[in-house]
């Protein structure tokens, strides 16, 4: 093993409430009559990316809202979730640090792979680890930087290109059905920890599930799927 690939939502931190949150401010500052509660955003939290989740929110809703404007209220969106995090209003899930520290420690390179976009993996660094993501992780594969997001496997192969390792030689990180399906498409060992708004996911792809990720856990599959 010489690698461990950290989705973020969910994974590294409890963020979706405050993605819900920054959605919502995005719909009033636009005056729509949208609101998505937190059932509503449950279920469309199964569709992986806020401007796809926000298309087909416009197309239920049946409103002449073009993709231009949803690109618009999504950067809105950014705008508001940037500013939740930079006020601390998320924290790293229990044991994440320990994972980093361990990986640091043994001379596993970090990589993120996810579907959010790369100023809120920055947000997210510069807020719970008090450093920009790229004193964090080595790689950061996020959002629109590749063609189809989670399940699909685009942007864990992403992640391992931008290594140089094959997919055998990591471990993936993951709190959802998308996020397990993805990394195991793509090949990778996956442990997964359903967060809040997954705990109902079906996660039995992952290689373990776990409440939470500890570095007993990780020194285990570090130990079993290192040669030499
Ligand atoms: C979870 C997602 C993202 C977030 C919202 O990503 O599907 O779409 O819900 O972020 P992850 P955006 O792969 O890290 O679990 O609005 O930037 O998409
Ligand atoms: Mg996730």
């Amino acid at each position: 093993m010489k690698a461990l690939i950290f989705d973020v939502d969910g994974t590294l931190a409890e963020t979706e409430e405050w993605h819900r949150h920054a959605f919502n401010r995005a719909f009033a500052d636009a005056e729509l009559d949208w609101h998505w509660s937190v059932e509503t955003y449950t279920r469309l939290l199964k569709t992986t990316g806020g401007k796809e989740r926000m298309r087909l929110w416009r197309d239920l809703c049946v409103q002449d809202i073009s993709d231009e404007m949803i690109s618009d209220l999504h950067r809105i969106k950014t705008a508001h979730y940037s500013r939740f995090l930079a006020q601390g209003r998320v924290t790293l899930r229990p044991g994440i640090s320990d994972l980093i520290s361990y990986g640091r420690a043994n001379g596993l390179r970090l990589a993120v792979a996810t579907t959010t976009n790369r100023l809120n993996v920055e947000a997210l660094c510069l807020s719970c680890f008090g450093h920009p993501a790229e004193e964090v992780f080595e790689v950061i594969a996020a959002g629109d930087e590749v063609p189809m997001k989670k399940p699909a496997p685009d942007v864990y192969l992403l992640a391992m290109a931008l290594l140089g390792l094959e997919p055998s030689d990591a471990l993936a990180f993951e709190d959802s059905q998308n996020g397990v399906l993805s990394a195991k498409s793509a090949g990778l060992r996956v442990i997964a920890s359903p967060s809040l708004y997954s705990r109902s996911d079906c996660l039995d792809g992952a290689d373990e599930v776990v409440s939470s990720i500890t570095t007993d856990l990780l020194k285990k599959y570090h130990t079993q799927y290192s040669s030499g």
